[in-house]
């Protein structure tokens, strides 16, 4: 009696730990993040151009930067909150936008490249 209690007690508990497992996995959570940042997003630079030229984002989004080109780019935000080196081919620059706003910003070496990041809560 008081032994099948028992089994039937942890297979309750090993069922709900295995369903918890399975939707994180379904959504691709891991289990202890599942409150985690949004999902980085990234914009390449090719051709002398950011692609997207233009992006909106949640506050707490990693923007994660790509440079394709033969030639160094740079990613200098105009007021200064975020400014990378110059990136040479395949180099990658990223900044967390904590906060909302529009972000402008250019290549220090090709001034007419320009891109713009929108920050807004969704
Ligand atoms: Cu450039």
């Amino acid at each position: 009696m008081s032994y099948a209690f028992l089994r039937n007690t942890s297979h309750l508990v090993r069922g709900r730990a295995a369903f918890a497992l399975l939707f994180c996995a379904a959504f691709g959570i891991p289990p202890s993040f599942a409150a985690e940042a949004p999902p980085a997003r990234t914009v390449d630079i090719a051709k002398f151009a950011y692609a997207s030229k233009e992006i909106t984002i949640a506050p707490g989004t990693k923007v994660v930067w790509i440079n394709h080109d033969e030639t160094p780019h740079t990613v200098t935000s105009n007021d200064k909150s975020f400014a990378s080196k110059g990136l040479d081919t395949d180099d990658k620059f990223e900044h967390t936008f904590a906060s909302e706003g529009d972000f402008t910003y250019s290549c220090t070496l090709h001034p007419f490249m320009t891109g713009i990041v929108h920050v807004r809560k969704q």
